[in-house]
């Protein structure tokens, strides 16, 4: 974890290990068995998304990062001067700097992130990069109403990015409930910058979910590891194995926890059979064509006013606004 320099504060609102252990509990008695992928990232978690964004089969980092290397230079003019720049699940922060190093005047950068130590990471890194820029880390769950730190310069809008296609993990409710979320957020001359995976061969699809080096299986594993550390589960790592699945019908990725045999599962003072075979829900990356995109945000009460696409269009970084 990296020290911040004196004038950045952090608004920690990490969630409690009581909140964490009712999730879970909630998550375990549900039929099909499912589990909120937000809990992938602790800080090992953090870490192993960064090397599955590095694997030859995960082609979306890729994609969006030379997106955004050839447009930035049109997607900061998009934005305009004085903004501010608000990050939902900030991570490493590439995308972010090459914004950054684009945008002209921005007011503040408010990366706000469920994993304090990827969050501190990113903010030490950045500030010393753009030492101009004010900074307002915020450590919390994006899903729930924030209300924010007001920047000190007064901005000519608010953009909040949402990079990575994480908008994807949600199912539509859901997808349209944070896109509300960020709507009431950006206030009438706001806008949102977001990330979309698009839609495409699926064998492609079910590569970047299953890379020959098995760290998209450390990560989805890293999750129980996780919980027993933080919470006291009994999970039995050798017992659970990584499915993803592509659901053409759904057009997402499905990504479930196998257990292998039939066991029990300890938490708190509750025990939870799982059959053998049993698949638990731990994710879904949902893709798009731009028609189903748009019509999303439409729901949400927001239009989709420019797009871009890496050379080979396999991913979308687009501009929404009221
Ligand atoms: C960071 C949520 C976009 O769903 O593709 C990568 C997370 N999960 N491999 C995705 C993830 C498995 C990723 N997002």
């Amino acid at each position: 974890m990296s020290a911040l320099p004196n004038d950045i504060r952090l608004d920690d609102r990490h969630p409690a290990v009581a909140d964490t252990l009712d999730v879970v509990r909630r998550g375990l008695r549900a039929k099909p068995k499912r589990l909120p992928s937000r809990l992938f990232y602790d800080e090992r978690g953090s870490q192993l998304f960064e090397a599955i964004c590095e694997q030859p089969e995960y082609y979306l980092t890729r994609a969006e990062i030379a997106l955004m290397r050839e447009h930035t230079g049109d997607i900061a003019a998009t934005l305009g001067p004085d903004v501010r720049l608000v990050e939902y699940g900030s991570g490493s922060g590439i995308k972010t700097r090459l914004l950054l190093e684009h945008l002209a005047t921005p007011v503040a950068y408010v990366p706000v992130e469920i994993s304090r130590s990827a969050l501190l990471d990113s903010v030490a890194t950045l500030s010393t990069a753009f030492p101009q820029v004010p900074m307002q880390p915020v450590c919390a769950d994006f899903t729930q109403p924030l209300r924010l730190p007001v920047a000190t310069r007064s901005p000519r809008r608010t953009v909040i990015y949402f990079p990575g296609s994480t908008i994807g993990n949600f199912v539509a409710r859901d997808a349209v409930a944070i896109m509300q979320l960020m709507r009431a957020e950006m206030g009438d001359n706001g806008a949102v910058l977001i990330g979309v995976d698009l839609k495409k061969d699926p064998a492609l699809i079910e590569a970047a979910y299953n890379d020959a080096a098995g760290i998209t299986r450390e990560f989805t594993l890293n999750m129980l590891v996780r919980l027993n550390r933080e919470v006291g589960t009994d999970f039995d790592l050798s017992a659970f194995a990584h499915r993803a699945h592509y659901n053409p019908m759904a057009g997402r990725i499905e990504t479930t926890l196998v257990s292998t045999r039939q066991q029990d599962v300890h938490v708190g003072n509750e025990v939870f059979a799982f059959g053998e075979d049993e698949a638990m829900q731990v994710e879904y990356s949902c893709k798009y064509s731009l028609e189903d995109f748009a019509e999303l945000a439409h729901k949400a009460g927001l239009r989709v006013e420019h797009v871009w696409f890496d050379a080979e269009k396999q991913f979308s970084v687009q501009y929404l606004v009221r």
